[in-house]
């Protein structure tokens, strides 16, 4: 097991469109052990394989009080999304110590493989439903800052920039 490096918006890299994956192997059990382990340790309830610098279609995610409820998602399709949408509080582990509402659908259905390959489907609401599409945007490459004004997103960008780069002379 390891905890790996989640590259911090605005890394570029972070704007990779995820490749979907074919054959499931070893190196993506290791893999996902290594996003959990990660995605715990950072308190966060979702990761996706393109915040690890890694441009395949695998989420992983809990978003149980107790870290009690893994899932995982492998080239995840959006299946249906309700037309009554909600606005909630975002937060991201690439956007360390920044929240802000975004609008969302309530309820999504999903098809996915699990890490044996099997199908499965999932219809998901609230926080769930919101987790899913917030990682899902990642493997297209997209940030929830995205989403907000011109003026919040630059304002982020220039503060996580700072701070990454007092981390980097210190
Ligand atoms: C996505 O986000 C999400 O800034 C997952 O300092 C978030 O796990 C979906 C985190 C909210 C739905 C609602 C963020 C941890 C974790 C931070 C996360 C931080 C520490 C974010
Ligand atoms: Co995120």
């Amino acid at each position: 097991m390891a905890l790996l490096p989640i590259l911090s918006y605005p890394d570029p890299r972070l704007h990779t469109v995820a490749r979907p994956i074919s054959d499931i192997g070893e190196h993506h059990q290791l893999l996902i052990q290594d996003m959990f382990e990660t995605m715990y340790e950072s308190k966060g309830i979702g990761l996706a394989a393109t915040q690890v610098n890694h441009h395949e279609r695998l989420i992983v995610m809990d978003v149980s009080e107790d870290a009690s409820k893994p899932l995982i998602l492998i080239n995840p399709r959006v299946i249906w999304l309700s037309p009554e949408r909600a606005t909630s509080e975002e937060g991201c582990l690439s956007v360390p110590g920044f929240y802000d509402g975004v609008e969302r659908a309530k309820e999504i259905s999903v098809e996915f493989l699990n890490e044996k390959g099997q199908q499965q489907s999932l219809l998901a609401q609230d926080l769930l439903a919101i987790c899913i599409q917030h990682e899902m945007d990642h493997l297209e490459g997209k940030v929830f800052v995205e989403y907000l004004s011109f003026l919040k997103r630059n304002r982020i960008k220039t503060k996580l920039l700072k701070a990454q780069r007092e981390l980097e002379r210190s």
